[in-house]
């Protein structure tokens, strides 16, 4: 039986986002997100039409959940704040019900014994933004620097994490590459220019945050996603790994740590002629105004080998480079389809301790999310998830031997600390410690796991007894 401790001090938590938890409400003075947008013009692309305004209610349930989260040992909690429920408009008119939300939700946290840390943006670009061109427009990056602003001397009394972007990569991805977010686009060149445009935005958020001398600590959650090669050996597979690395990884790492691009980044996009239009002193700013911490979040690794036969598109795609395989026998999560690799979180670690001046960072994401949970409720209405436990237990396993080994990891959030909406997915996988059942107006439920990262959370780290097998 093997002992899993980590150290005094290590930061246990969960991690949600506004647009999945917060739902909206006649009064509260939001204004549009890209999702409600995308909703309204095509609910069919929602898992049984369930869109942004009916997620877990967590505006007016948020007194009841947090202690409830805190009773699951959620000491720390990540969110993030609605660029769109906090400014109505692009003149930066404030909301004042939007801020004396947050004021309230970030009250409650501190009051019930839970560290809040905000991120400031999540997938969710306000539609008076997005119908200006979004991120493609210089002039959101620098609004987006003074909706920071404005956070920061709002809530930095109370708040000392922050976090500029959630997965910023995925922007760009999911919504100017392969159509799974608003604005829907298929361009490889306005995809790199959305996302050039965000890492502006937030080293410029990181440059406002300096400017207050605040006391807190800035980072941003990236969700690196180890590639791994189907034949190391192949000089091909290994260029197809290196180039998702450097397009879906190093893109945002390198600059947010390390102030600077990837020199192989840089002749790819020149390569192709999508290089971004910038201004040279963009490069300075960038430069000085490198993160404090990372953010990781880790699900599953992406497994790829050269492309086999030619790629046509008449716009530039990462995938000219690399084509996705499936391992023989790898362990699959079916619900949400996605690989289950703990060991790549122990990868991710050892990168960040070799390539990245072994900068401090915490998982701020990982989680199961699994169809249909019902029908593992016992006679009393628990949901008996002992798969969710075993897949935390085996990732913090990785995790604690790549501290051992020196990695400078603070802290696990685990994703999320109750069932929210996913996206396009709504309520289809559900992910919580704690169960959400907002179409039957049930009351919300402990599962089993919320016991189990109790005793994780109290006692600093888990012993290997007898877990349960994982559903696969
Ligand atoms: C991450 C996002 C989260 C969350 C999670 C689970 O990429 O940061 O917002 O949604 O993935 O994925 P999904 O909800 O798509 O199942």
């Amino acid at each position: 039986m093997e002992e899993y401790r980590f150290r005094q001090g290590f930061l246990w938590g969960g991690a949600c986002s506004g647009p999945q938890c917060e739902g909206v409400f006649p009064g509260d003075g939001k204004q549009d997100s890209i999702w409600e947008q995308w909703y309204r013009e095509d609910p069919n692309a929602f898992y049984q039409q369930v869109g942004p305004q009916f997620t877990s209610n967590f505006y007016q349930n948020y007194q009841e959940l947090i202690p409830m989260m805190r009773e699951c040992g959620i000491t720390s909690f990540r969110t993030s704040i609605q660029w769109s429920r906090v400014m109505t408009d692009r003149e930066g008119t404030i909301n004042p019900e939007g801020l004396a939300f947050y004021d309230r939700l970030v009250d409650a946290l501190i009051a019930n014994g839970i560290q809040p840390m905000l991120c400031l943006l999540h997938f969710d670009l306000p539609m008076y933004w997005m119908e200006k061109g979004g991120f493609e427009r210089r002039e959101t990056v620098t609004a987006f620097a003074r909706y920071a602003r404005l956070c920061f001397e709002h809530f930095s009394d109370r708040v000392k994490m922050w976090f500029t972007f959630n997965e910023p990569v995925v922007i760009p991805e999911q919504g100017y590459l392969y159509q799974h977010h608003y604005p829907l686009v298929r361009d490889g060149k306005r995809a790199i220019q959305v996302a050039y445009h965000i890492q502006l935005a937030s080293s410029m958020a990181v440059r406002e945050f300096r400017k207050m001398n605040s006391p807190g600590q800035i980072g941003i959650v990236t969700n690196l996603t180890p590639a791994y090669c189907q034949d190391p050996d192949n000089t091909e597979d290994q260029n197809a790994s290196q180039a998702v690395d450097l397009i879906f990884n190093r893109s945002f790492l390198d600059p947010s740590v390390k102030g600077e691009y990837p020199r192989e980044l840089v002749s790819l996009l020149k390569d192709n002629s999508v290089l971004p239009s910038y201004h040279s002193e963009d490069l300075d700013l960038i430069r000085d105004n490198t993160v404090d911490f990372v953010g990781v979040n880790y699900y599953h690794p992406r497994r790829v080998r050269h492309r086999q036969a030619p790629f046509v598109s008449n716009v530039f795609m990462p995938d000219k480079y690399f084509e996705y395989y499936v391992p023989e026998n790898c362990r699959m999560n079916i619900s949400r389809g996605w690989e289950i690799y703990e060991k790549g979180i122990y990868d991710i670690g050892i990168n960040l301790r070799d390539n990245y001046g072994n900068i401090p960072w915490m998982v701020t994401e990982n989680g199961m999310g699994v169809q249909d949970e019902e029908q593992f409720m016992d006679k009393d209405g628990m949901v008996q998830d002992d798969y969710r436990i075993t897949f935390i237990k085996d990732h913090l396993k990785w995790l604690h031997r790549a501290i051992q080994e020196g990695c400078a990891c603070f802290g696990y959030h685990m994703w999320s600390p109750f069932d929210s909406w996913s996206w396009s997915n709504a309520y289809k996988n559900r992910y919580g410690l704690i169960r959400i059942d907002i179409a039957k107006e049930a009351k919300p439920t402990y599962k089993k796991s919320a016991q189990w990262f109790r005793q994780l959370s109290d006692q600093n780290g888990f012993t290997d007894k007898d877990g349960a097998p994982l559903f696969l």
